[in-house]
C-alpha cells in the first residue's frame, strides 16, 4: 500500500519505567481512509500505533499521520486550560469563567445587532467528531443565527450542489466499487497522496484500483500536473487547469452524438434518470473544437477516450478537489455524474453504487433538518448547504450596519490558511468584539482570539460515525474508542456548545424543552452520582443506531475492530433518491444556463503582468495546514516550495534552490523554487496549508512556522457562481527570482 511508508515504529517518547501497557483497538480520524489503529497505552500515554491487522475492512491501509498521531496529544504548545487574552498573552481560566464571558457578551452583542452578530466557522476535522457539528448546529438554531460559515465552500460545496439537483439530497454520495472496476476515469483526484475518499470512504482505495490495473483494467487521470498518481496511470492527460467541464463535455457530447449511452438505463420512462432527451439537445450546441481547445486535449483523444469509457465492461468516473476548487467546478462534478449515468455505470458493480448503511441519514436529514435559507448582509447571496461563502465573511464583520458579525466562534478550522485571501480574513478577524477558538492548539487564524478553549484530540473521544455509514464503501460499522483520556482541563465540544446554549438562556436545537431535560439529567446524574445518567451525544447515537434497524448497538460494542455487517448491495440507488419523481435528474436547467455561460465565454487567458496559473499539492505527511510542524513527520526547516516547468524556469532565470517571490494583485508570498516537468507548462504549484504558524499561549515562546500561505494570492472575487468555491486552484500570479 502506497500510503505504508515509513516503518511502524512507535515515536520515541522517551518512556522507560511503565506499568503495564494495554492495547486500545480504534481508527484514525484524520482523513476518510479511517485506518482500524492498534494503540499500545501504558499510564494514560500512548506509547505506540500501529494498524489494526484485526479490521475488516481497513487493516491493510494505515500512514505516518495515523502512526505519529500521538504526537498532537502531546504537542508541546497544546492548549490546556481555557485561555483568556489579557493585554498581548493569555491566562488560564475555568471553563465556568469562559462561559459566563462568552455568554454575556454574546447576549450583549445580540441585544444590540440581532443574532446574526454571532458567526461560526467549522472546518474539517469538526467533521470527524460524531457530536462536535451536531451541537454546534444545536447552538446556531438556539440563537437563531444565519452567519454560518464552514470549510465546503473551500472544499465540496459543488458535491452537495449537483447531490440537491439530481438526487434531491445533499448528502446523496454514490461510493465507488473499486474492486470490479475495468475503467478508471479519475479528474483532479491524487489518491497516491490523499487516498481515494473526498465524501466516501474506500480504505486502500488506491492500492485496490492498482490491483485492479494488475488485472487487466485501464486507469486514465486528468490532472495538470504528472502527480504520483498519474505517473502510475495507463494514461494521463494533462488538461489546462480549471476547464475540466470542456473535456467532460466534450466526452458526454460524443457519447451522445454517437449513441453510445446504455439506452436501458436511460429510457426516461423505464430508466433511472430524467433529462437524457434535453442533453441530448443541449450537446448538438456544442463545438467539440472549441471544447478541445479550452480543455487543450486533442479532439481525437476525447474522442476515443469517450469511446472507450462508453465501451468498458465496467467503468467509474470520479472528480475531485482538482474539478470543484474552480469556477467551474460545480459543472466538472455534474457532467462528471452524467457520464456515469449515460453509460450505465450509477448502482452497477465497478461503477458507483449507493449504501445503505446503518442508519439511512439522507432519510434523517430529509425528515429532520428544517433546510436553512437566507440571503447574506453584504453580497446579498443564498446560503449553499446550509452556509455562506467563506470569502463573504470578511465584508460581513466590516461593513458596518445592522447584523454585522461581531462575534465569531471558529471550531477545528484555519480558514485564514485554508481559504482565499488570508491576509484580509485576518484583519478582519482582528476587528471582531469577540473571538473564540475551539482548537487543540493556537494557529494563524487564532492569533486575535479573545478566548482559546481545549479540546480532545480523537484519540482522547469516543466516535461512532453512524450519520456517515452511507460513505463507507461496505456495510461496516466501527465504534472509535478513546485510547487514552483527555488532561483534566479539556472538554468535548458538543459539551462547549451545549453549555454556552444553557447559559444563554437559548432553547438548544431549537426547541424548548431540551433544555430542561439536559438540565434535569445532570441533576440526576450528580444526585445519584452516575455520571452515565447524565445526557450526551451517545444517547443519540444509541437511538440513530435503533432507527436504523440494521445493528444492534450491542453488536457495535462486541466488536472492537469493527464489523463487515453484510455485501456490497446492489439495487438500492432509485428507492433512496429524494427527488420527487425517484428519478435522478440528470439535467438540471440552472446547469445547463451555467454551462452555455461557459460555452460562450471568454478563454480565460492570463491578465497583463501574471503569466502562471497558481496550482497545488496536497503532502503526504501533512493534513491540510495541520501535522506539518511535526518534527517526525517533517525534517526541521521544511517548507513548502514554488515547483516550476523547466522551460517557464529558464525564461525566468531560475534553478532548483533559488529564491522566488510569487505574487497576484492580492498577496505575496517567497520560497524557494525547484524545477520540475511535473507542472504543465504555465502551471506553478505551491502547496497550500503551509506558512500557519502555531503560537505559544502558555509559555509566550516565538511562533513556529513552516514555509508560506499559498492562499494569500488567492483573490476571494473569482468563484463558482453555484457552489461559491473561490477558484483556489487557478488564480493567476507572477514568479520573479530574488537576488541572492
Ligand atoms: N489552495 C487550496 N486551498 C485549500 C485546499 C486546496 O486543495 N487548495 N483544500 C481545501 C480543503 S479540501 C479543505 S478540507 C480545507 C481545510 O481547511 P480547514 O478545515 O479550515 O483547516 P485545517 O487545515 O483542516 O485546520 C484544522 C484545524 O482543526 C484543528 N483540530 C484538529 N482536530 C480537532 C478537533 O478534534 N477539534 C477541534 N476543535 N479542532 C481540531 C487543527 O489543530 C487545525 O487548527 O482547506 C481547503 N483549502
Ligand atoms: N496526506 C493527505 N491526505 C489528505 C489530505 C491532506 O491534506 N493530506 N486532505 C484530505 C482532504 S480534506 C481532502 S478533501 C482530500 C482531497 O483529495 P484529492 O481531491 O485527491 O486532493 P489532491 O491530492 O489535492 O488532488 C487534487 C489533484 O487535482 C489536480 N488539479 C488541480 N487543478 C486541476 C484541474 O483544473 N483539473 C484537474 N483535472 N486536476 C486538477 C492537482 O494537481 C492534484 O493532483 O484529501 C484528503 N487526504
Ligand atoms: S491519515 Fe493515514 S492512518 Fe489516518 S485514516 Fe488517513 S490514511 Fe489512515
Ligand atoms: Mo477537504
Amino acid at each position: 500500500m502506497t500510503t505504508v511508508d515509513r516503518p511502524e515504529t512507535a515515536p520515541d517518547l522517551g518512556l522507560t519505567d511503565v506499568s503495564p501497557a494495554r492495547t486500545v483497538h480504534t481508527f484514525c480520524r484524520y482523513c476518510l481512509a479511517g485506518c482500524g489503529l492498534e494503540v499500545t497505552v501504558a499510564d494514560n500515554r500512548v506509547l505506540k500505533i500501529a494498524p489494526d491487522k484485526q479490521n475488516p475492512h481497513t487493516w491493510h491501509d494505515f500512514c505516518a499521520k495515523g502512526r505519529t498521531a500521538g504526537e498532537i496529544v502531546e504537542h508541546p504548545r497544546r492548549i490546556l486550560q481555557p485561555m483568556r487574552r489579557v493585554g498581548d498573552g493569555y491566562v488560564e481560566a475555568t471553563w465556568e469563567e469562559a462561559i459566563a464571558d462568552i455568554s454575556s457578551r454574546m447576549k450583549k452583542l445580540i441585544a444590540e445587532d440581532g443574532p446574526d452578530a454571532i458567526a461560526t466557522y467549522w472546518g474539517n476535522p469538526a467533521g470527524f467528531s460524531s457530536s462536535n457539528v451536531m451541537f454546534q448546529l444545536a447552538f446556531l438554531d438556539a440563537i437563531k443565527s444565519h452567519s454560518r460559515y464552514f470549510v465546503g465552500s473551500v472544499d465540496q460545496n459543488a458535491m452537495h450542489v449537483v447531490a440537491t439537483a439530481m438526487f434531491g439530497s445533499q448528502l446523496f454520495a454514490a461510493v465507488s466499487d473499486i474492486d470490479n472496476c475495468d475503467y478508471f476515469l479519475l479528474f483532479g483526484a491524487n489518491p497516491a497522496v490523499s487516498t481515494w475518499g473526498w465524501i466516501e470512504t474506500v480504505p486502500a482505495g488506491w492500492r485496490r484500483c492498482l490491483d485492479r490495473q494488475k488485472a487487466g483494467a485501464k486507469l486514465v487521470i486528468v490532472d495538470p500536473v504528472a502527480t504520483e498518481s498519474a505517473r502510475k496511470a495507463d494514461e494521463h492527460l494533462r488538461v489546462r487547469p480549471g476547464q475540466d467541464w470542456a473535456l467532460l463535455l466534450g466526452l458526454v457530447k460524443v457519447i451522445l452524438d454517437e449513441g453510445l449511452e446504455h439506452r436501458g438505463d436511460c429510457d426516461p420512462t423505464s430508466g433511472i434518470a430524467t433529462g437524457i432527451e434535453d442533453l441530448r439537445r443541449f450537446v448538438r450546441t456544442a463545438d467539440l473544437d472549441d471544447l478541445a481547445a479550452r480543455c487543450e486535449i486533442p479532439r481525437a483523444d476525447i474522442e476515443r477516450i469517450a469511446r472507450e469509457f462508453a465501451g468498458a465492461r465496467t467503468a467509474m468516473a470520479i472528480t475531485r478537489t482538482g474539478v470543484a476548487l474552480h469556477e467551474a467546478g460545480t459543472i466538472g462534478e455534474w457532467l462528471g455524474q452524467v457520464l456515469n449515468i449515460l453509460t450505465g455505470r450509477m448502482d452497477r458493480p465497478g461503477g458507483r453504487r449507493f449504501e445503505a448503511g446503518y442508519v439511512d441519514s439522507i432519510r434523517l436529514f430529509d425528515m429532520m433538518a428544517k433546510p436553512m435559507t437566507h440571503r447574506s448582509r453584504v453580497q446579498g447571496r443564498d446560503m449553499v448547504a446550509g452556509h455562506h461563502g467563506l470569502d463573504e465573511l470578511p465584508g460581513e464583520i466590516t461593513t458596518p450596519g445592522k447584523g454585522r458579525v461581531r462575534a465569531m466562534i471558529i471550531n477545528a478550522g484555519n480558514p485564514v490558511v485554508s481559504g482565499p485571501n488570508g491576509d484580509q480574513l485576518d484583519e478582519a478577524l482582528a476587528q471582531l468584539d469577540l473571538l473564540v477558538v475551539l482548537d487543540l492548539v493556537q494557529r494563524e487564524s487564532h492569533r486575535h482570539a479573545h478566548w482559546l478553549l481545549p479540546v480532545p484530540h480523537w484519540l482522547e473521544r469516543d466516535d461512532l460515525h453512524a450519520l456517515t455509514s452511507q460513505l463507507q464503501d461496505e456495510p461496516y460499522f466501527q465504534l472509535g474508542r478513546r485510547a487514552v483520556d483527555p488532561p483534566p482541563g479539556v472538554r468535548e465540544e458538543w459539551r462547549f456548545w451545549t453549555d454556552l446554549t444553557l447559559a444563554m438562556g437559548k432553547p438548544l436545537f431549537g426547541y424548548r424543552g431540551v433544555n430542561t431535560f439536559v438540565k434535569a439529567s445532570r441533576k440526576l446524574a450528580k444526585r445519584t452520582g452516575k455520571p452515565g445518567i447524565e445526557f450526551s451525544p451517545h444517547w443519540i447515537d444509541r437511538l440513530l443506531v435503533a432507527s436504523g434497524r440494521k445493528v444492534k448497538w450491542k453488536d457495535i460494542v462486541a466488536h472492537p475492530h469493527g464489523h463487515v455487517f453484510g455485501k456490497r448491495e446492489f439495487g438500492n440507488l432509485q428507492k433512496a433518491l429524494k427527488t420527487p419523481d425517484k428519478k435522478i435528474h440528470a439535467a438540471p436547467p440552472e446547469f445547463f444556463a451555467r454551462t452555455r455561460e461557459l460555452m460562450t465565454s471568454q478563454r480565460d487567458e492570463a491578465p497583463a503582468g501574471y503569466p502562471f496559473q497558481l496550482g497545488n499539492r496536497r503532502n503526504r505527511h501533512a493534513m491540510n495546514s495541520w501535522l506539518n510542524e511535526l518534527p517526525s513527520l517533517h525534517r526541521s526547516g521544511k517548507r513548502n516550495e514554488a515547483v516550476i516547468h523547466p522551460e517557464d524556469a529558464e525564461a525566468l532565470g531560475v534553478a532548483t534552490g533559488d529564491l522566488v517571490r510569487v505574487y497576484s494583485p492580492t498577496g505575496s508570498i517567497e520560497v524557494p523554487a525547484v524545477v520540475s516537468d511535473e507542472p504543465r507548462r504555465g502551471l506553478v504549484i505551491v502547496d497550500h496549508g503551509w506558512g500557519s504558524r502555531v503560537f505559544d499561549p502558555r509559555g509566550g515562546a516565538e511562533p513556529i512556522a513552516f514555509g508560506a500561505n499559498r492562499n494569500k494570492l488567492v483573490d476571494g472575487s473569482k468563484l463558482d457562481p453555484l457552489s461559491q468555491t473561490p477558484a483556489l486552484s487557478s488564480s493567476w500570479v507572477a514568479v520573479e527570482k530574488l537576488n541572492p
